[in-house]
Order: C-alpha cells, then structure tokens, then sequence
C-alpha cells in the first residue's frame, strides 16, 4: 500500500460511528493507521477499541462537541466512514460542508445506503469500496490530488 508523500505532513479529522454503534471500529483503526503515516489524526479515539459506549464518560457531551468541532476546524479534509449510520458523522459532514473542508466519504455499498444528503454533497467525495486495502487506494489518489502540498 503505497502512502501520501511525507515532505508535507497533513491534518486530517476521521471521522466514525461512536453511540451509533461499534461494530466498525477494527476498520476504523485500519483507516487512522494509514492516515498516521502522512499526517496528524485529530480524532485517533475514534479507533479506539477500549473507547465502549459507555467510554469518556468524564467529558461531558457539551466538551465533546465544543472540543470535536475546534478539531474539525483545524483540519486539511474530513475522512469519514460512513456506512455504520452515525448522527455525529453526518453532523461533523455537514459542519465540514460549511466550513469548505474537504470530506472523503468510505463507503461499502453492499453494507447500507448513504443518505442522499451525504452522497448529493458536493463537498463530499464518495469512495465506495470492500477490502479496506481498496479503499486506502481509493483515498490516496484522490487525497493526492485535492490536497495540496503546503
Ligand atoms: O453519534 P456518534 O456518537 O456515532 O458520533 C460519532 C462522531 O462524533 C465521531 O466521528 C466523533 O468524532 C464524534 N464523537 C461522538 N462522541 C464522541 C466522544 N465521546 N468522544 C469524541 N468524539 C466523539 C463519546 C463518549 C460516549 C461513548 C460516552
């Protein structure tokens, strides 16, 4: 799997199922591995296999949002997975939408249907795939083309 060059390291925001459901989370990590590589992961938690539903209970939901959305702020692109259906990723997209950031969407189609009101945004790029290592391939070219070395 070959990575983004490392000459400019990059910030991205990953974004997942967290209270939507955990079922994803091996993948997740997958995904904030490889983003590791080239860049900073604001939200490495995310990936967090010990991070339960029942996780961070000591911030409390206000925190979590004030904090989650100073990150996304700072953020070169959004890479979100997005086929475990997650309210707080389809906020972060559309928060990134009004923020003119970037999102790159993974998708696994035979899995669910993306909402029209992410796959009809055009500040999305939908990257439909199956074995991650497609989806890496997937997002590294056209990571390699939108987002421009500083
Ligand atoms: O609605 P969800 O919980 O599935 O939303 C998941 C998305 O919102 C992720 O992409 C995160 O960036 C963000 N998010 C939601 N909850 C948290 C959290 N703690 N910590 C950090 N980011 C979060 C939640 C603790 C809870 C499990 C008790």
């Amino acid at each position: 799997m070959k990575h983004l060059p490392n000459s400019h390291r990059h910030t991205y925001y990953f974004a997942g199922s967290i209270r939507g459901g955990r079922e994803d989370v091996a993948r997740y990590q997958e995904i904030i591995e490889w983003l590791k590589v080239s860049g900073d992961v604001l939200t490495e938690h995310v990936g967090d296999y010990s991070l339960s539903l029942k996780g961070q209970t000591h911030f409390d939901d206000t925190f979590i949002h004030d904090r989650d959305l100073s990150w996304l702020r700072q953020a070169d692109c959004v890479v979100a997975e997005t086929t475990h259906t997650s309210l707080g990723v389809g906020y972060e997209i559309a928060m990134a939408a009004t923020y003119q950031i970037p999102v790159f969407a993974l998708h696994r189609p035979d899995k669910s249907s993306l909402s029209a009101m992410i796959g009809g945004c055009a500040s999305v790029t939908v990257l439909e795939y199956d074995e991650v290592a497609d989806g890496l391939e997937q997002l590294e070219k056209v990571m390699s083309e939108r987002l421009r070395a500083a």
